[in-house]
């Protein structure tokens, strides 16, 4: 079998999508989720220019081989549009090989490891009535697993509280909207939310919190600690990701878990925090990490030390990314729990996906492939719409991390 052609679609279902279609002289097809929000077009283009052509007349069955070409085989290694455009690419091969052989993706990596996937779902509110609201509607759906996140008193606008529905806030215009942050008002508050939402739903909802990589190693222990006792499933990018070190005075001064990974592109990002141990949940990105080939290789390391992968699965990434999430997750032994945010209603116009969502629980399907079907005609009536996420800045207006 020989790749023939990639289509690259962008379209905006509700937000903004990259996909790849990987043609082959067989007919059979591969999809690839090239998403990186805010940064589309740069990925789009990186295909178009310099990925596609390396692909024409390659076995899309040399998953390992191809990979290595695209990785080491460009010198400018990592990044996040080079990883985004080679997950996809990863993504689309593993399709293909599925589609070929008539066999689920999970049944490739090492089959089924169990009946279903946990997984959590994200609450919100601007304010500690309406969170503890949403958290309630949540539970009575059957969600057992929340982040929660909550407007902080003073502060105009937090990470996690989204002011116009529950997406990730990339918002449309030709910069980004800015952000007022201040630590001080958060570490103070945020033990208070979680006091309340275990006094008031009991200690059996597994509660995980996102910190957005705002805090001081320092500040970071310290939430960690007045955490303690209110018993997260996790405590999520405490401080900024670059610094792989930092964790280590996290993790010697409080018991909470930890987890980190979103932003990282290769293994070599958690490489040190893996072998010593410094975290309990790795929660790269499918898409942005390379694809299913080397996040095999990063569960692997992980499960020496009884790290569990979590994957980042945020409505930013398409279904495409969420259905390599659900094989990856199938069939590896060290699976924690998978993110599911759920998606714009009109997304289901362009992405059809065949595994079954239910409220805290995916049931994977065993349709050859991935599971994911893409109607790009109906791709096309969703033009791509410039979009950027937040920049934050402290009350004196310096520049910090969103
Ligand atoms: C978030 C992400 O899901 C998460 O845990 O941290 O949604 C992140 O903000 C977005 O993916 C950014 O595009
Ligand atoms: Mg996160």
């Amino acid at each position: 079998m020989k790749i023939i052609d990639v289509d690259v679609i962008v379209c905006s279902p509700g937000r903004n999508f990259v996909t790849i279609k990987v043609r082959t002289d067989e007919g059979i097809f591969g999809l690839g989720d090239a998403t990186l929000n805010g940064r589309e077009l740069a990925v789009a283009e990186y295909l178009r220019q310099y990925i596609i052509p390396c692909l024409i007349g390659k076995d899309p069955f040399d998953t390992e081989d191809i990979w290595q070409y695209l990785y080491r085989g460009v010198y400018w290694r990592k990044g996040p549009v080079n990883m985004t455009a080679i997950g996809a690419v990863d993504m689309a091969l593993w399709d293909i090989k599925g589609k070929a052989l008539g066999v689920p993706v999970y049944n490739l990596l090492g089959g089924r490891s169990r009946a279903y996937l946990d997984t959590y779902t994200h609450a919100q509110g601007t304010d500690l009535t309406s969170t503890l609201e949403e958290i309630g509607r949540l539970q009575d759906l059957g969600y057992s697993a929340l982040r929660v996140q909550c407007g902080v008193p003073g502060l105009d606008k937090v990470y996690g509280v989204s002011s116009h529905d529950k997406y990730e806030p990339a918002r449309e215009g030709e910069r980004p909207v800015e952000e007022v942050w201040d630590s001080h008002k958060y570490i103070q508050f945020i033990p208070k939310l979680f006091e309340a939402v275990r006094l008031e739903f009991g200690i059996e909802l597994r509660l995980l919190h996102d910190v957005h990589h705002r805090l001081t190693p320092n500040e970071a222990a310290l939430v960690g600690k007045r955490l303690e006792h209110f018993d997260l499933f996790w405590l999520e990018d405490t401080t900024p990701a670059e610094n792989q070190d930092a964790l280590r005075l996290i993790r010697n001064s409080t018991s909470v878990p930890l987890a980190i990974g979103e932003i990282f592109n290769t293994v070599y990002d958690c490489q040190s925090l893996i072998i010593n141990q410094l975290v309990d949940y790795i929660r790269m990105t499918i898409a942005h990490g390379g694809g299913i080939t080397p996040m095999m290789k990063v569960a692997s390391l992980a499960s020496l030390y009884q790290i569990k992968m979590a994957c980042h699965g945020p409505s930013d990434l398409s279904p495409i990314n969420l259905a390599a999430c659900i094989h990856f997750d199938t069939t590896i032994n060290n699976f924690g729990i998978q993110e599911y945010m759920g998606y714009p209603a009109m997304i289901s116009d362009v992405f059809q996906i065949s595994h079954n969502i239910t409220p805290g629980r995916i049931e994977p399907s065993d349709t050859p492939g991935l599971g994911v079907e893409v109607d790009l005609d109906a791709a096309r009536k969703y033009p791509y719409k410039k979009s950027f996420l937040p920049v934050n800045r402290l009350v004196d207006r310096t520049l910090h991390n969103w």
